[in-house]
């Protein structure tokens, strides 16, 4: 380990207590394994050694490529809802955040949530209607939206139970994927429904949207006509470039950005215009937001501002004191990230942390902040806000209104505590 190597932080390097530093102390220190002399790696004459692979030529090409085999151990990670054999493919999996960098989810790793497992659908028989309060009914299949201008946009979807491990009355020590991975951020490509709807001739009067999957649980939910006239809704075939994945939705999927994920009907076969919501199934028995005073709220459909440490988090531990970089991801159904501030001292001080750049509106961005360990136990947080002004609240605040095993919209400030051994544990604080 190089630590000993790093300049000492000044007293004005210290941005907040626990060890937060600003960036321009982590610019004047390496963080290389070694230095040029002393490395085992290193021939005679001062040049690396030239190791096996670089010896003789690789491998030749492949059709679809995979990841290396050296990264074998990053995969979802699968919760299932029934024992096996009841309601087969009813479960969840979680992509494992805190083995990701950047912001983009790969389609092998998008988190997955089916009521009835992934229907084997032949794009060439899948059939898409649009009816109710239309002109003229529109029959649609692949090839015809094929044939439309696609638009693409970069946005989350985060299952409206994504943390509910979190609403367990014991902390649950999993990893942070397995806690908060109920969440992807992709490029969409399609077509806006809005198009489609102006197609169709939609009746000035109409006010909700049904939108129908194609699976055995015929996932169904309401939605208010602007979300798609207004809004940003999109019929998406494309994820990060390539047609959408089976447990995905292939061959076509609804997006509406920012919005719960139950709303994101797979594998969609159609949509039925109305003057009134259709209280499903997936809108009254779930999806409801049950109350201390027992009343519930149904129709909750943004998705709060919310943010989560990656590095370090469970399983992903320091290897003794020293120079770290804390990075998470942060998020809201809201707009922009704006802001996302690091505590390593269990919230009494908060340090700045640096985002990307141009954060976009619903889609998930990483956020970094240097960090000198002094090996001592600490509890370190993040609390994102955005455009809106909207700021992630503590566990405490957020269920103030409701039942205690209310778990859906779980956005709290998630608190991981480091040990002195490295050792990184889910606590509620
Ligand atoms: N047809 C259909 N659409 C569906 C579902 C489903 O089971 N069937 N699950 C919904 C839920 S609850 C979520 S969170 C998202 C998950 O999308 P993903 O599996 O692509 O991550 O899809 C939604 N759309
Ligand atoms: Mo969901």
């Amino acid at each position: 380990m190089t630590s000993s190597r790093l300049l000492p932080p000044s007293p004005e390097d210290h941005a907040a207590s626990g060890g937060l530093i600003n960036r321009r102390w982590l610019l004047r220190s390496s963080l290389a394994v070694g230095s040029l002399g002393l490395s085992t790696n290193l021939t005679r004459a001062g040049q690396l050694e030239v190791p096996e692979w670089s010896s003789k030529p690789g491998l030749g090409m492949s059709a679809y490529g995979q990841p290396s085999p050296f990264e074998d151990g990053v995969v979802r990670s699968r919760f299932d809802l029934f024992p096996e054999g009841i309601g087969d493919g009813s479960g969840v999996s979680f992509t494992p955040l805190e083995k990701l960098a950047g912001t983009i989810t790969p389609n092998g790793l998008f988190f997955e949530r089916h009521h009835s497992g992934i229907p084997e659908i032949d794009p060439d028989a899948h059939k898409f209607v649009i009816h109710g309060m239309v002109e003229r009914s529109l029959l649609f299949d692949v090839e015809s939206l094929l044939k439309y201008q696609m638009v693409s946009r970069t946005c989350f979807i985060e299952c409206a139970g994504n943390s509910f491990f979190n609403s367990l009355g014991e902390p649950q020590q999993r990893t942070a994927g397995e806690i908060h991975g109920l969440i992807g951020n992709a490029e969409w490509t399609g077509i806006p429904l809005r198009v489609l709807l102006e197609e169709a001739g939609i009746d000035p009067r109409a006010k909700w949207l049904v939108a129908e999957g194609a699976d055995a649980a015929k996932m169904s939910r309401s939605i208010p006509v602007e979300k798609a006239l207004e809004g940003d809704a999109m019929i998406a075939l494309y994820q990060n470039g390539e047609r959408l994945r089976p447990e995905q939705g292939y061959p076509m999927r609804l997006v509406v950005p920012g919005w719960q994920g139950s709303m994101n009907v797979k594998w969609l076969r159609r949509i039925k215009v109305s003057d009134t919501p259709f209280h499903t199934k997936d809108e009254t028995s779930k999806y409801t937001l049950l109350q201390k005073d027992g009343k519930s709220r149904q129709f909750t459909y943004q998705m709060g501002v919310k943010s989560v440490i990656t590095f370090p988090s469970p399983g992903m531990t320091p290897a003794g004191p020293g120079l770290y970089n804390i990075s998470g991801l942060a998020w809201s159904g809201g707009g922009r990230i704006k802001r996302v501030e690091v505590s390593a001292d269990g919230g009494r001080s908060w340090s700045d942390a640096v985002i990307d750049a141009q954060p976009l509106p619903q889609a998930v961005t990483r956020f970094q902040q240097p960090w000198q360990w002094d090996g001592g136990p600490l509890t370190l947080m993040s609390r994102a806000t955005d455009e809106t002004g909207a700021v992630q609240p503590t566990r405490e605040a957020w269920y103030e209104p409701y039942a205690a095993d209310q778990l859906f919209h779980q956005n709290s400030i998630q608190s991981w505590s480091v040990l002195q051994d490295g050792e990184v544990r889910n606590v509620y604080a």
